[in-house]
């Protein structure tokens, strides 16, 4: 098939790219490098050191003889769109394309401004690039469990029967997202589940949990294919973050009492997911809703692993339990059903102390890159 994936410079988007070539997809790439531009602003930086896209794609062009086009431009930006479409004739647009801090989201009205325009637009561009030039392909979407929040029912994958004063309707899941990024989710949805309907595009959201790990077999093949990975309080994600918390010998920052239960997959997943949702496309005019996770757990939970691993390893580790900077529910009910990637062939890697310990040590090499004044949280909800 050709895949563009779009978001390919970042954390998700980059082994995608990968894997699904070396999976002899032919794969193309856009992206603005604003992700590059946010660790400038935030004066910030990926544990790992990265090669700059050019580099990255041509090591992988000498490395497996196969080709990755790349793309540099705005999805915001609708001609540049519209060319790349028009050049690719793509059966299958990946869009990771997004801001994706809920932290950087809320750090002011510019930057909730900036989040919503750049993915809502972006999206929507997405949604009338398809239908003005490629009516048949598939977009696969990057939601997130976010927009369900943390309802006291089961959650269910995008759709929910509901009994109302004696009638019965399928209805779209009720959305209750905790910041202006995961807001930004929702109304993607809406867009895409309406334009789907008016338009009969088929389109997939991937309602993804938090992604953890940084490599996969192919960013290993060489340095200059290494994945980039976060671990400030902006960008850094649960896991990974109290990880790499651990072994600079800073406390693993607990959000409040650390009761919040969150949906968990490794990038190893996230990659073949991916591959499942594009080998398995949606019909014309279908919303299809996939809750892309394997596993949940509590943040504390969580940090009890990690202290475990990382003791085990000579890094002797406290939890700190931090007021929360956020607003969110830190004590309650949480099930959510994730059989519709399995169904189709997904066998997850789980969560134990070995794969803890694995990306322990592949963050230990790089340690000494960490800039500590950008460990603890400095954005707040109120
Ligand atoms: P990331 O920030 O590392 O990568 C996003 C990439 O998109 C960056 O390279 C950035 O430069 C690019 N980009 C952003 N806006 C763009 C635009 N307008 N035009 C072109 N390129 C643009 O993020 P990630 O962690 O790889 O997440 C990818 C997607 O997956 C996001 O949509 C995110 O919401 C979703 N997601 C991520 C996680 C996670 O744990 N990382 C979990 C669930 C969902
Ligand atoms: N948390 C802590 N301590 C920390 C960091 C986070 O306790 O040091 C808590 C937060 O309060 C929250 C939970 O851990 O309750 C998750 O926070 P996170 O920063 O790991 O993840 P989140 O903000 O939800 O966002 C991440 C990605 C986002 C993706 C989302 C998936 O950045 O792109 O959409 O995970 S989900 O959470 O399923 O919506």
């Amino acid at each position: 098939m050709n895949i563009i994936v779009a978001g390919a410079d970042g954390f998700c988007g980059w082994p995608t790219a990968l894997y699904l070539s070396k999976q002899g997809h032919d794969v193309s790439i856009i992206d603005n490098y604003v992700r590059r531009d946010i660790d400038q602003e935030l004066h910030s930086n990926s544990l790992t050191p990265i090669a700059s896209l050019d580099e990255r794609v041509a090591k992988w062009k000498e490395l497996t003889g196969k080709e990755i086009r790349v793309y540099e431009g705005d999805l915001t930006h609708y001609d540049f769109l519209k060319q790349v479409l028009k050049t690719e004739e793509p059966d299958a647009f990946v869009h990771f394309a997004e801001q994706r801090s809920a932290p950087y989201s809320m750090i002011d009205r510019e930057h909730a401004v900036y989040t919503q325009e750049n993915n809502v637009t972006g999206t929507l561009n997405v949604l009338y690039g398809i239908r003005e030039i490629v009516p048949d392909c598939h977009l696969i979407k990057l939601g997130t469990m976010g927009e369900y929040g943390t309802p006291n029912i089961p959650i269910e994958e995008g759709y929910i029967e509901v009994e109302h004063k004696g009638r019965k309707d399928t209805l779209p899941y009720p959305k209750q997202p905790g910041s202006f990024y995961h807001l930004s989710k929702v109304h993607d949805s809406h867009n895409i589940t309406f334009a789907c309907k008016i338009w009969g595009i088929r389109a997939t959201d991937l309602n993804q949990g938090i992604v953890y790990g940084l490599e996969t077999d192919e960013t290993l093949m060489d340095p200059i294919l290494t994945n980039r990975l976060d671990y400030d309080g902006v960008y850094g994600t649960a896991l990974n973050r109290f990880i790499i918390q651990a072994t600079v010998g800073e406390d693993i920052t607990v959000y409040g009492s650390g009761g919040q239960t969150r949906a968990f997959l490794n990038i190893r997943d996230t990659v073949r997911c991916i591959e499942i949702a594009a080998e398995n496309p949606a019909d014309r005019g279908e919303f299809r809703v996939f809750n892309q996770f394997t596993e949940y757990f509590s943040v504390q939970d969580l940090a009890e692993k990690v202290q475990k691993v990382a003791k085990e390893e000579g890094f002797d580790t406290n939890i700190a339990h931090l007021d929360n900077p956020r607003v969110e529910a830190e004590d309650h009910f949480y099930h959510a059903v994730n059989t519709k990637l399995q169904d189709l062939g997904l066998e997850p890697y789980l969560l134990d102390e070995d794969v803890i310990r694995e990306i322990l040590h592949a963050v230990v090499a790089h340690k000494d890159r960490v800039i500590k004044d950008n460990i603890l949280p400095t954005v707040t909800w109120k």
